[in-house]
């Protein structure tokens, strides 16, 4: 064999090889080329007592790529998506976070964005939009059947309820798109065609802020430490939103105690071992989380049997307790993490870092006014439970 051949050959291994590996080491990579290794990118619904999320095979850390600018890999990018529900008329706010997100994060790592609307985005949204993303943006239109108020709601109850809050001065009490956004974040984005292929996602909402660098990949992070739903805000809802929701919860964990998670977070949630609702919840406008949770049979039956009774429409049941219930009763507490290290803000409140870990984000925000253990937080009822 001459010397050019043996070259040759040497490559096509070493091609073959990095194939093999990359496969083996990295979802994005194997769904992207598919091969004997790649799985399937959300598995089947949930059926034991538990939502187990599946170890990642290897733990890597990705070298420096000069090429493409980017400090990580493309390659070994998680399956996961920035989701962003918005109105045209929110650009304005929407341009600010993400220019924070682009900043303190995404340009280092280059995630996908999918934007979700009710009615179709306008160019102007989707060109000002593109032009501070360097990654790849969707903008999808959400079917009908996941926004509106279903027929079967009675119209008469569902106008009394938004007149009493009205005049009780409920913040959006009279609001129907705002209970249409809230439902649907609660069951419906998850199953929107463009997130289909993702598992993982991020959550931003317009005008808020993300005051610290962040350099390692929380995706990542879930998935290496079996976690599950993470936030960094979390407070009390106001009463007058859910009065009977927790009746509602108390009945379906009666009927379906399967579904319970053996070590779950009810010790954060109730104050006397779940006859009543303290009513601390995560503050959903940020969320890193596992969609293939709000996929399980646990969840999906949970959303169902309470959106049945129609006290989305009825009273104001917003997805942050809807959300926060769920994760708490079906996850096992220690698949729940407290994001301490990203610095967070949606007016009022900011959660920020504090000591080293501050310094360590180049963080913008005052220490002094982190929410952590102010007077409406739950922080001390989550960390009881730890
Ligand atoms: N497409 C669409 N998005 C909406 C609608 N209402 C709210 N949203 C989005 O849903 C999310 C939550 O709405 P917000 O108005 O931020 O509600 P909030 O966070 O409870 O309250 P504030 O931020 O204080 O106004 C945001 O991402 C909004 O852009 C709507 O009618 N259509
Ligand atoms: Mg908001």
């Amino acid at each position: 064999m001459n010397t050019i051949a043996r070259y040759v050959i040497l490559v096509v291994a070493i091609l073959i090889s990095l194939h093999f590996i990359l496969t083996l080491t990295h979802d994005g990579y194997s769904a992207t080329v598919g091969g004997p290794f790649s799985r399937p990118h959300f598995p089947a619904s949930n059926n034991g007592p538990t939502y187990t999320n599946p170890p990642h095979v290897v733990n890597t850390t990705s070298p420096p790529l000069a090429h493409t600018g980017l400090p990580i890999d493309p390659a070994l990018r998680m399956n996961a998506t920035f989701v962003v529900l918005a109105r045209n008329g929110d650009l304005d706010g929407i341009i600010k976070s993400i220019g924070d997100m682009e900043d303190r994060f995404n340009k280092k790592f280059g995630y996908p964005y999918t934007f979700l609307n009710d009615e179709p985005f306008s160019d102007e949204f989707k060109n000002r939009v593109s032009n501070i993303i360097s990654s790849d943006v969707e903008f999808g239109l959400i079917p009908k059947e996941h926004w509106v108020q279903p027929d079967w709601i009675d119209e008469d109850k569902a106008t009394k309820g938004r007149e009493q809050m009205k005049a009780d001065k409920v913040i959006y009490g009279g609001s129907v798109s705002y209970r249409n956004m809230c439902r649907f974040n609660s069951g419906f984005f998850f199953r929107h065609d463009l997130l289909q292929k993702y598992k993982w996602y991020w959550r931003i909402e317009p005008d808020v802020h993300f005051h610290c660098d962040l350099d390692y990949d929380p995706f990542k992070f879930m998935q290496d430490e079996g976690k599950v739903y993470g936030f960094t805000i979390t407070m009390y809802e106001f009463i007058k939103t859910i009065p009977t929701l927790w009746g509602h919860v108390t009945d379906f964990i009666k009927q379906n105690p399967h579904h319970l998670a053996k070590n779950n977070a009810m010790g954060y949630m109730s104050d006397d071992g779940g006859k009543t609702y303290n009513k601390c919840h995560f503050w959903s406008n940020f969320e890193i989380a596992d969609m293939d949770f709000w996929r399980s049979d646990a969840y999906m039956e949970f959303f169902n049997y309470l959106d049945e009774k129609g006290g989305f429409y009825y009273e104001r049941w917003g997805d942050a307790p809807v959300h926060s219930i769920g994760a708490a009763l079906f996850l096992q507490k220690d698949q729940i993490h407290f994001f301490e290290d990203i610095g967070y803000e949606h007016n009022p409140y900011v959660h920020c870092p504090q000591g080293e870990l501050w310094k360590k984000g180049r963080c913008a925000c005052n220490k002094a006014k982190s929410f952590d253990y102010d007077g409406y937080s739950c922080k001390r009822q989550w960390d009881r439970i730890q």
